[in-house]
């Protein structure tokens, strides 16, 4: 799903489930696009697409870790650590992502030079093919398609982390109303309070990677399909 006001982006989503459940899953896309804290778009575009079962990659989910920050700053010196771990660029991605408003995409950042990778930094690279195993499966009571965000995150950042190029990810939710964000490598999903002020246009994701391919990285990213399994259903 893509939501947009006059080429604006306001917001997306993307899922896998089964056929039966497909009519279901567009109404309530729909009905979340229409109803996004950004505002109401002018235009609703939801695609659905086959998938051959056989394709479609399983992954396990990032442990989560939960981090209380207790003020912006404490959040902002929390995440730098975390990304520093993987980059010496640490404060130049902060300022990137701090930057940034109203991309479809996620940035794609060379962990090593701090450069940008991605052919269109305005839209940036945009995971698509990715949902959870539980509800390809049938196996979850969580209604289709209601945003939660902390699991779709930790979706996306699994799918992101499961390619071998992608050495962290660090994520603010564009809704003024959410406050919390996350740093996530192969050691977790490290889930941060207050990683920006209540009612902020903040949001915006970047994508630490170390490359030869950077094709290939992104096709995997926008195409493979993947399911992510968590361990239990929280
Ligand atoms: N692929 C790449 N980038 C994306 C995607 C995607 N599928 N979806 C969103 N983005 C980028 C885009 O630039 C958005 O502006 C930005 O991320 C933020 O998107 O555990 O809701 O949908 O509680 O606002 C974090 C949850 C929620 C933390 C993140 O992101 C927690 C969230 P939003
Ligand atoms: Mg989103």
């Amino acid at each position: 799903m893509r939501a947009s006001e006059n080429g604006r982006h306001i917001s997306g989503a993307e899922e896998i489930t089964s056929v039966n459940r497909v009519g279901q899953l567009v109404q309530r896309m729909a009905e979340r696009a229409a109803q996004h804290p950004k505002g109401e778009p002018g235009r609703i575009a939801i695609t659905v697409e086959r998938i051959a079962p056989e394709t479609i990659h399983r992954v396990a989910a990032l442990p989560v870790v939960e981090i209380s920050a207790t003020s912006c700053s404490e959040a902002e010196r929390v995440a730098q650590k975390l990304t520093g771990r993987h980059t010496a660029h640490a404060a130049d991605v902060w300022e990137s992502l701090v930057n940034v408003r109203d991309m479809r995409g996620a940035m794609l950042i060379d962990a090593d030079t701090g450069l940008r990778l991605e052919p269109d930094p305005r839209r940036g690279v945009r995971l698509s093919r990715m949902g959870l195993a539980q509800e390809l499966d049938g196996k979850s009571s969580r209604e289709l398609g209601w945003k939660s965000a902390p699991q779709e995150a930790l979706v996306l950042a699994s799918k992101a982390l499961s390619h071998p190029d992608v050495v962290a990810e660090i994520c603010i939710s564009d809704d003024p109303e959410y406050t919390t964000g996350y740093v996530a490598d192969a050691s977790g999903y490290h889930r941060i309070e207050h990683m920006k002020e209540h009612g902020s246009l903040r949001g915006g994701r970047a994508l630490l990677c170390r490359t030869k391919n950077c094709d290939a990285l992104i096709d995997y990213l926008e195409n493979t399909p993947v399911v992510v399994e968590k361990a239990r259903d929280k």
